[in-house]
C-alpha cells in the first residue's frame, strides 16, 4: 500500500517538475519592429516618391547623423530586391559619409539577458569604381549602441553636428563588392571613442571577432539577413554576429562599453560612395530564465521535505 503511495507521490513530483520545466520560457520582447510599410522613415510624412503599403508598420524615427555627404535617405519600394514591400534607401552619394539611428526604448542588461538586432540588408551599387576598388574593405556598417549624453533629439543632426560623437557601441563592419585587401570580410569592433570621431567611423578597439568566409562578403545585389546579439554575462559581454546560414562571429569583450542600448547605428564608411536597402529590422530583448535544472532541483528538495515530514507525521 505504502508503495504504492510512494509512487503515486513520485508520479505528482514528475508532474510538478516538468510543469516547472516547460513553464519557463525567455521573457522576450520585440523592442523594434521596422519594415517601412508606412512609406516614412524618419515618421514625419509619407517620404517623396514612397507609398503606403502597410500604415500600422510605423516603427521607429531613423536620422541622419553628422557628416557632409550628400545622401539619398528614404522609404521606397524595394519588392523586387529584399521582396518584402518598402524598404529603407540610405545611398551615400558623396565622397564623405552620413551615419544614421534609430533611437528606441533605453534597454539596460541584468547578467544573461541578451539583445538581438536583426534584419536584412542588400548593396545595389556593385559595379561603381568606388565599390570595386580596395576601397570597399569594411565598408558596410552597423551595430547596437548607447546615446550617452542622451542628447541625440528626434530630428535629423545638421551636416556638420556633433550630436554623435558621445555615442558608444558595436560597430559591425562588412566588405563590400570583390575586396582582397585582407581576409577578413566581416567583424565586430567596440566603438567607444566618446570623445573621437562620429558614430560607426574611424577609431575602434578590435575584439577578435571576425570572419575570414569570403561568403560574409557583399558581392552581390542579393538581399542577406544578420544577426548581432548582446549577452551580459557578469562584467563582459558575449557579442556574436551571424549572415544568413553561414557560422556565426563570437567573442567576448572583457571591458564593455555599457549595459544599456538604446539605438541601432547604421551606414557605409568615409569615401564610399553606395546604395543600401535595410529592411525588417528588429531588436529584440531576452531576459534571462532561471536555469531549468536548477529551478527542479529545488522543487525536488521542496517535495523531498514534504515527504519526509508526512512520513514523520504518521
Ligand atoms: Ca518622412
Ligand atoms: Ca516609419
Ligand atoms: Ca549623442
Amino acid at each position: 500500500m505504502h508503495a504504492i503511495r510512494r509512487s503515486a507521490k513520485v508520479c505528482g513530483c514528475a508532474a510538478v517538475i516538468s510543469t516547472i520545466l516547460v513553464c519557463c520560457p525567455a521573457r522576450a520582447a520585440i523592442i523594434v519592429s521596422d519594415g517601412f510599410g508606412d512609406g516614412d522613415r524618419d515618421n514625419n510624412g509619407l517620404d517623396s516618391g514612397a507609398s503606403v503599403t502597410d500604415s500600422t508598420d510605423i516603427g521607429i524615427p531613423w536620422l541622419l547623423t553628422d557628416g557632409i555627404s550628400a545622401i539619398t535617405f528614404k522609404a521606397v519600394d524595394d519588392s523586387a530586391g529584399i521582396g518584402s514591400a518598402n524598404a529603407m534607401q540610405l545611398f551615400n552619394t558623396g565622397a564623405n559619409n552620413r551615419p544614421s539611428v534609430g533611437h528606441f526604448a533605453a534597454q539596460t542588461l541584468a547578467d544573461g539577458d541578451q539583445l538581438i538586432l536583426r534584419f536584412d540588408l542588400r548593396l545595389l551599387s556593385t559595379t561603381t569604381a568606388a565599390l570595386v576598388s580596395t576601397t570597399a574593405d569594411r565598408a558596410i556598417r552597423f551595430g547596437l549602441y548607447h546615446d550617452t549624453n542622451n542628447d541625440d533629439g528626434t530630428v535629423d543632426h545638421g551636416s556638420t553636428g556633433s550630436l554623435s560623437v558621445d555615442d558608444v557601441g558595436y560597430n559591425c563592419r562588412v566588405d563590400a563588392a570583390a575586396d582582397v585587401s585582407n581576409t577578413t570580410y566581416m567583424d565586430v569592433t567596440r566603438d567607444d571613442t566618446a570623445t573621437g570621431t562620429s558614430i560607426i567611423q574611424a577609431t575602434t578597439t578590435g575584439l577578435s571577432i571576425s570572419s575570414s568566409n569570403i561568403a560574409d562578403r557583399l558581392d552581390d545585389t542579393t538581399s542577406r539577413h544578420f544577426e548581432l546579439s548582446l549577452t551580459r554575462s557578469g562584467t563582459g559581454l558575449l557579442v556574436s554576429l551571424q549572415e544568413g546560414a553561414h557560422a556565426a562571429i563570437t567573442g567576448t569583450d572583457a571591458a564593455p562599453v555599457g549595459f544599456v542600448f538604446d539605438e541601432v547605428a547604421i551606414g557605409v564608411r568615409s569615401n564610399a560612395a553606395m546604395d543600401t536597402r535595410w529592411d525588417n529590422i528588429q531588436v529584440e530583448y531576452v531576459a534571462a530564465v532561471p536555469e531549468p535544472t536548477t529551478a527542479a532541483v529545488v522543487a525536488l528538495g521542496g517535495m523531498g521535505l514534504s515527504l519526509r515530514r508526512r512520513r514523520r507525521t504518521k
